[in-house]
């Protein structure tokens, strides 16, 4: 088979094995084009999504953060007390006080990719819980993990922020099935799972009036530019925010506003004017859709809780063991 000739200019020096780089010349070569969300959080995209979880248009966070406060004694009577909580892209751990002052943990592991980040927010945490045994774990969750072995406890497994949302379906099920293979025999799984709405609320919750959603995609652009030698024209692409109705989800998106040629670690691309570049998925799920995921990752859902309006849902699953039959 013939290269083209954007597969045969060779890669910048110092950049060929990175994984970034991979994903954005493979996003950019295919159509449509798409670059996985999780390159979103570098510092400056962590930052935004945390100004994100702020607006008032965003209404996963409060809710979420409501029904952990409201429910958080229930949770602790079906989990009891001495388990290991083990909370998977802890990130600033924002609503982990609110589980650990619910329940009583033997220890708390927070994993995240993003070391300094993991490391700060487990110091901070350990202030306000200072008898309790925090490992934070630098690791990607997304296979099996070993866990610290010290701790021979049950597990209760956090998964909050309806981050399962942004993985389609089969990464969502692979992902619940390494979460059950890590967190081993009896353990339990907290997550949020954003659900199905109006698409009056939906969509201004990742297109608000201030703009820092377009920011957070936006920097998807600058982070190119800035990691892997990008001369992308950030100025000429606008963001786009959008309910798929047939795929129940909200669609991200980067839009050229004129036709844009740039090249990113020295070899070329370029789009017309109103080609996107497909950046996020935020899949919502009905009540029962989210059961059904749930069991599909090896999860058995025993309580969940929701807010009045139905905007978003915790589910406590505990793991169950594959039935081969009905
Ligand atoms: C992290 N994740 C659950 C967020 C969401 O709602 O899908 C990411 C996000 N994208 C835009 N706003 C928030």
């Amino acid at each position: 088979m013939l290269l083209s000739e954007r597969e045969m200019a060779p890669v910048a020096d110092g950049l060929a094995n990175s994984q970034f780089l991979r994903d954005v010349l493979a996003g950019l070569q295919t159509r449509p084009r798409a670059i996985p969300a999780r390159w979103f959080y570098d510092r400056r995209g962590s930052e935004l999504f945390e100004a994100i979880t702020e607006l008032p248009e965003y209404y996963p966070s409060r809710t979420e953060r409501a029904l952990l406060a409201e429910h958080g004694k229930e949770i602790a009577a079906i989990a009891g007390a001495g388990r290991v909580v083990v909370e998977f892209g802890s990130g600033s751990s924002a609503k982990t006080p609110l589980l650990l002052s619910a329940i009583e943990p033997a220890a708390y592991i927070p994993i995240d990719i993003s070391g300094d980040f993991l490391r700060e927010s487990a110091a901070a945490l350990g202030r306000s819980f200072p008898s309790l045994r925090i490992q934070p774990l630098e690791a990607d969750f997304t296979g099996p993990l070993s866990l610290p072995a010290a701790h021979g406890a049950p597990r209760l497994g956090f998964f909050p922020g309806s981050t399962i949302g942004n993985l389609v379906a089969p990464a969502a099920v692979d992902l619940l099935r390494a979460m059950a293979g890590t967190l081993g025999e009896s353990a339990l799984l907290l997550i949020g799972i954003d659900r199905v709405k109006d698409d009056k609320v939906l969509v201004p919750a990742y297109n608000d009036a201030s703009g820092v959603t377009a920011a957070f995609n936006l920097n998807l652009l600058h982070r190119i530019n800035r990691e892997l030698e990008g001369t992308v024209p950030v100025k000429a692409f606008e963001h786009l925010a959008h309910w798929n109705d047939f795929a129940s989800r909200i669609e991200m998106h980067l839009r050229a506003t004129k036709d844009v040629q740039f090249t990113v670690a020295g070899r070329p691309f370029s789009l017309k004017k109103g080609e996107t570049l497909h950046t996020e998925n935020s899949i919502k799920y009905g009540p029962r859709d989210a059961r059904v995921l749930l069991r599909a990752g090896g999860w058995e859902p025993v309580a969940e809780w929701s807010d009045r309006e139905s905007l978003f849902s915790l589910i406590l699953a505990a793991a169950s063991p594959m039935p081969s039959a009905p």
